[in-house]
């Protein structure tokens, strides 16, 4: 059985992690979807509400699970009997950071693999960042992220605004 992990920040999950998760679910048997709790960063949502979104938008995904983490990405894969870290890449600058990463986490646990999927075209524009930043400038992101994303946001919105 090939049990993966999608790691990341998905502050907030887009499409584009969503075509990942899609993707990489129908080639691993269980999918886990590894969500950081990154205490050095402060997030626009907290790592309980990003679970709590992925795991409403990947319902209808049944090998797919959503589980927080901290610490070494390659720790929590072992944890968990993970042998695939799945990355996506985008363009030549997500290039360098995920080779660096890829490389670093294989030197750390020789026995995990890293598998890059690229991005289907029409999300390879597409970044939790740039969301954030149409949103907080009263832009449209309904195109970018699912209707519970764009609620979630809107709600974040009108209480910093307070
Ligand atoms: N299309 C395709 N792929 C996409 C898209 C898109 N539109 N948007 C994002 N992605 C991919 C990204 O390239 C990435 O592979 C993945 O989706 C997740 O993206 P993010 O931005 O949500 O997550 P990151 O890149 O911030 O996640 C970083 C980790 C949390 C995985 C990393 O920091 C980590 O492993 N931290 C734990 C500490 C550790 O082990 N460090 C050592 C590693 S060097």
């Amino acid at each position: 059985m090939l049990r993966a992990i999608y790691p990341g920040s998905f502050d907030p999950v887009t499409f584009g992690h969503l075509d990942m998760i899609r993707r990489s679910g129908q080639i691993a048997d269980e999918l886990i979807v590894g969500v950081l709790n990154n205490k050095a960063k402060t997030p626009l949502f907290s790592v309980e509400e990003r679970v709590r979104i992925l795991e409403e938008v990947t319902k209808d995904l049944p090998n797919v699970k959503v589980m927080a983490f901290d610490g070494l990405l390659v720790e929590f894969a072992k944890q968990i009997g993970a042998k695939v870290i799945v990355r996506g890449l985008r363009a030549i600058t997500d290039f360098e950071y995920e080779l660096q990463m890829s490389q670093t986490n294989h030197k750390l646990e020789p026995e995990i693999e890293t598998m890059f999927l690229t991005t289907s075209l029409e999300y390879s524009f597409l970044s939790s960042t740039t969301v954030k930043e149409v949103a907080a400038f009263g832009g449209d992101i309904t195109q970018f992220v699912p209707e519970l994303v764009v609620d979630k946001i809107e709600e974040k919105m009108k209480t910093k605004r307070r």
